[in-house]
């Protein structure tokens, strides 16, 4: 941000159709990722919405991370969907009878209301709560925001440093492929090749209602996933009880709780308080999402299997993102600036990052996160070459995610290839980021 925009790009028409799309996504107390597709809260996409809106209203930027906070567990896990009761049972699945939190209280202390899903999503929340306070730091204080978010953060990394450090490591385990964000990435293929699929007939898909199947999951991974999901609810979603069939280290779901620990550091700070317990955890974390995921014959972060205890042998864009933690080895970041402009992942066309490896032998130009680019991954991408100086990158990946963005219609993603839209349009984490990055 800063810059201004590209020659070829009508910055003011860009505002106002991103606003337009944030206002209509709105629903009193935060906003929905897609008015279709996507009628709930989730949990990263509020985080990701924060960091746009906080350039319309810095007010409504921190309710939408206030009515998100709202839905904490007493565990401190911040749960991926928060439903809606103003919306039909049928127009997302799984819906809260599918997922029944309010009755898992008494072991993981769900709250009572509202209904949640019981899994979580990437901790970006921090790193949000921390530039929407910068965006109007006044109004922050005024509100307390900064007094009442922190410690609620501090559950939620707490949580996930210890209840989710399945692998022993000093990392957070997501148990889920919708955890990290990326459900259907070739990553997870050989982990939930392990998992039995619940049968075909026992769920219906509500995304085909809206979304082309050919751009969507398989039926074969959803009845994986929702295999998934029941044992985990079938243990009364305790991760000490479950024993989960899928387990995994995921580089962006980790590389997002380091920078987020780092903005507690700042918040920290900021009130008065000690920041060294964040500043610590921010460093060992660093350490060991080195020591634990980094291929330097690849040149990217890997996912680590914590049933095999090995590296899976994908490529995607979540092992990009790590660019966005400071203080990385000075040979990772110029591997993955190698990475990221080299013949795998650069796509000329749109100068977008494709969601997997463009020679690689699962790449799909349609399927969600198997190939599309999308535009959240663009931006902490586009985050981390500035935290590196990596300026020049910087700005033409900042042009391709304009151009298409503006292009798409806002849409959820494109084909890296020729930028065609995919998934739903007037999606609102594509419109936000947009804003942020003419900000
Ligand atoms: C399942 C809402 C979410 C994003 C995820 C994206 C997709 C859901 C789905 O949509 O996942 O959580 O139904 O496919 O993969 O990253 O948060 O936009």
């Amino acid at each position: 941000p800063g810059a201004p925009a590209p020659g070829d790009i009508d910055a003011d028409a860009l505002r106002r159709g991103a606003s337009q799309v944030l206002l209509a996504n709105w629903t009193g107390a935060s906003t929905v990722p897609s008015r279709t597709l996507y009628p709930h809260q989730w949990s990263w996409d509020s985080a990701f919405v924060a960091v746009g809106l906080r350039h319309l209203s810095a007010h409504r930027a921190q309710r939408e991370l206030e009515s998100l906070l709202a839905a904490q567990w007493a565990d401190g896990r911040i749960p991926h969907i928060v439903f809606s009761p103003a919306v039909p049972e049928d127009a997302y699945f799984p819906s809260p009878s599918f997922w029944r939190s309010s009755q898992a209280g008494q072991v993981s202390g769900a709250p009572a209301a509202p209904e949640t899903s019981g899994i979580v999503q990437p901790p970006v929340h921090a790193l949000a709560a921390w530039l929407v306070h910068r965006a109007d730091p006044e109004e922050s204080r005024r509100r307390g925001f900064l007094d009442r978010v922190h410690p609620r953060l501090t559950a939620w990394h707490d949580y996930l440093l210890t209840r989710r450090d399945l692998g022993g490591g000093g990392l957070a385990a997501a148990v889920h492929p919708w955890e990290p964000g990326t459900d259907n990435s070739p990553c997870w293929d050989r982990a939930l090749a392990r998992v039995e699929p619940a049968l075909p007939g026992t769920f219906r898909r509500a995304d085909l209602d809206h979304g082309r199947s050919a751009d969507r999951p398989t039926d074969l991974d959803y009845g994986r996933y929702v295999r998934l999901a029941a044992d985990y609810r079938e243990a009364g979603y305790d991760d000490r009880a479950t024993r989960h069939a899928f387990a995994v280290e995921d580089p962006c779901f980790n590389a997002l709780l380091i920078v987020s620990e780092r903005a507690l550091a700042a918040m920290a700070r900021v009130l008065g308080r000690d920041d060294t317990p964040h500043t610590a955890r921010a460093d060992a974390l660093t350490r060991h999402l080195v020591t634990r995921l980094w291929d330097a014959d690849a040149g990217l972060f890997r996912v680590r299997d914590l049933h095999t205890d090995t590296l899976v042998d994908e490529g995607a864009v979540t092992g990009l993102v790590p660019l966005v933690v400071p203080h990385l080895p000075a040979e990772v970041v110029r591997s993955l600036r190698d990475t990221l402009t080299g013949p795998r992942f650069r796509a000329p066309a749109t100068r977008l990052v494709p969601s997997y490896d463009l020679t690689g032998p699962a790449f799909d130009a349609h399927r969600y996160w198997r190939g599309p680019a999308w535009f959240n991954t663009a931006w902490l991408i586009h985050r981390g070459l500035r935290v590196h100086g990596l300026d020049t990158d910087a700005a033409r990946l900042r042009r391709g995610f304009l151009a298409e963005a503006g292009h798409s219609g806002f849409a959820e993603y494109v084909d890296p290839v020729t930028g065609t839209p995919r998934g739903a349009r007037h999606f609102s984490w594509t419109a936000s980021l947009t804003l942020d990055l003419l900000n």
